[in-house]
């Protein structure tokens, strides 16, 4: 999780070098939604991700280099610098791909769930979603093909409340959106999504279900994003959220609540973090090198890949 924050404050405080020319959707303050969700997983299950990538991408085990070599459209990216932030994939650790087209990764990771079963394999599919996807008509197409089928497929809604200056409460009110999955039949549950062990636990069941054949789920986890929906900048004085809202939720960070807990349980301490932080910032000062010393793809690479 604090790798996670590093990396995107980094990147947050380097995007007005003019030298990432790609949009970037930050996730800082959902840090332990990406890392609950992920760690129960094994590289070979498939995680699908959206426009706001770069936590799944890591959490997953992605390449810290690749990712942001890809963000400065460097050869030596992910996508081979063709994609940007929103197109991030590593099959090898079983991240599949980030697409930015809400709701489009839902149907391709129930697609890969039926592949896993029709193989006998027991891996798991996971689509991590935001909450604007629900409203596609795709989500409820897939669930219902889900549960028909009893797919390994985890349908995860990291819900930070907007669809870019929209809440839910004005898109869906008065209505649990978990009731949306059981009234296809999909079991759900719902977390604090700021709380890693409370993620991790709970992602950790709906895998072990999904592994013994029991079928799809839904889990919703409630979270937050600081920085605005695209870019490096905050945004509260567009009024689309309260300042209050705001800091009840920093006040609410699960990085510095984690800290909290390990040092609480005796796990780790001040000296120990300190020097993971000091770590952590030479591997990502290190990174940022490598990505911007990387050459551009050169014009022949634009053929490349291209199938219509
Ligand atoms: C099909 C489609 N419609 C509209 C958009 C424009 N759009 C980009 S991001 C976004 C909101 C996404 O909100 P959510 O899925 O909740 O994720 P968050 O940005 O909150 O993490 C929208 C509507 C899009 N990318 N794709």
């Amino acid at each position: 999780m604090l790798r996670i924050r590093l990396v995107e404050e980094a990147i947050a405080a380097r995007y007005v070098d003019q030298e990432m020319r790609c949009p970037v959707h930050l996730s800082v303050g959902q840090e332990a939604t990406a890392v609950g969700v992920c760690a129960p997983l094994r590289p070979e299950d498939k995680v699908y991700s959206t426009h706001r990538s770069h936590a799944h991408y890591l959490a997953k085990g992605g390449d810290l280099k690749a990712m942001l070599a890809e963000i400065y459209g460097k050869a030596a990216g992910c996508c081979g610098g063709r994609g940007g932030s929103m197109h991030l994939f590593d099959t090898s650790v079983g991240m599949e791909l980030s697409v930015p087209i809400v709701g489009s990764s839902i149907p391709l990771a129930t697609g890969a769930a039926l592949a896993m079963k029709q193989r006998g394999e027991d891996n798991v599919a996971v689509v991590i979603i935001g909450d604007a996807a629900i409203e596609e008509g795709v989500f409820h197409e897939s669930m219902n093909f889900a549960e028909l089928n009893k797919l390994p497929v985890i349908y995860v809604c990291e819900n930070n409340l907007f669809s870019i200056y929209t809440s839910l409460n004005q898109r869906q009110p008065d209505r649990p959106i978990t009731d949306l999955a059981e009234a296809h039949g999909v079991a759900s549950g719902q977390a604090d999504g700021n709380d890693i062990e409370a993620v991790c636990s709970t992602m950790a069941a709906a895998v072990g279900r999904a592994r013994e054949g029991g079928g799809p789920s839904f889990l919703v986890f409630e979270t937050y994003r600081w920085f605005e929906h695209c870019g490096p900048n905050m945004d509260n004085h567009l009024g689309y959220r309260t300042e209050q809202e705001f800091e009840n939720w920093k006040g609410r960070d699960p990085v510095a609540a984690a800290r909290a807990a390990l040092i609480q349980s005796g796990a780790g301490d001040e000296a120990a973090l300190a020097t993971l932080a000091d770590d952590l910032s030479r591997e990502i000062d290190a990174a940022f090198e490598f990505a911007k010393n990387a050459p551009l793809p050169g014009p022949d690479a634009a053929v490349q890949h291209v199938y219509a």
